[in-house]
């Protein structure tokens, strides 16, 4: 196998949830940093299918996407395996991993909205990144792609308040998956890799983390990501943060 080279951005969870695989898989692989935003025309230059992280170059193949990387990585190196041989199983697995890339989209519109308002705790993201130029210069002139990124995930006030008011049901849902033995058993499955990064991104910020920590869905994440890079002071308006308090 020649060396594998992972495309991702700084902080990213879904690029985190393909670290986690192929660390599990045993496949070293060379991280590749890139800017947000410039992330799109340099994937796009190298020939990826779609124009978002992460994006794995194996052996010839471009994969892209954190489902489809499960499924290469499972099918080019089947142990230990990211899904149940039990169809069944298997079946309930897949539908908690399309939620959680669905879900992913909330903390990532929370994040940018974030950003746009203080770009100051950006540099806590990009933690042992290599961007080519240093992260602190990276976020002093970051204004314009910051701005950027949040238009284009549509992290707008009143997205972020949706995104705020569903998360203790969104919280419901991951601790009933792992209370039914979907996720959270002992060997971790690719719903498990798929959905502890957004938990743990959204525990990032301070306005979140206790609501979360102490559920299993908050459990799950420290231990399937240990140390994620990263955090925010509390930033959004209290009214925003209700549901969570009840
Ligand atoms: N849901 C897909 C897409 C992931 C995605 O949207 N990634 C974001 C980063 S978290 C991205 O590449 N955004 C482009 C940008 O920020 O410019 C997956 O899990 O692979």
């Amino acid at each position: 196998m020649g060396e594998a080279k992972l495309y991702v951005i700084p902080g990213s969870h879904p690029s985190r949830s393909a670290m986690l695989m192929l660390d599990r898989k045993g496949i070293p692989f060379k991280r590749v940093d890139l800017m947000p935003v410039i992330s799109k025309g340099a994937l796009r230059a190298m020939r990826f299918p779609g124009n978002t992280v992460p994006a794995l170059k194996l052996d010839g193949a471009r994969i892209q996407g954190s489902q489809q990387i499960a499924r290469e990585l499972d099918r080019i190196q089947p142990d230990p395996p990211l899904f149940p041989s039990d169809p069944d199983k298997r079946a309930k697995v897949e539908e908690a991993e399309a939620w959680g890339d669905t879900f992913q989209h909330n903390p990532r519109q929370l994040s940018w909205w974030a950003f746009k308002r203080d770009r100051s705790p950006l540099a806590s993201y990009s933690e042992g990144a290599r961007l080519g130029i240093p992260v602190g210069l990276a976020v002093k002139t970051g204004g314009p792609l910051v701005a950027a990124a949040a238009k284009l995930n549509e992290a707008t006030d009143e997205n972020v308040q949706a995104d705020l008011a569903s998360l203790p049901g969104d919280l419901d849902r991951i601790d009933a998956w792992i209370a039914d033995g979907v996720m959270g058993g002992e060997d971790l499955n690719a719903a498990d890799y798929q959905i502890a990064p957004s938990v743990r991104l959204a525990m990032t910020f301070d306005d979140l983390r206790p609501a979360i920590e102490k559920r299993p869905a908050g459990e799950l994440a420290t231990r399937v990501i240990p140390h994620f890079p990263g955090r925010t002071p509390p930033v959004f308006p209290p009214a925003w943060l209700e549901g969570l308090r009840a």
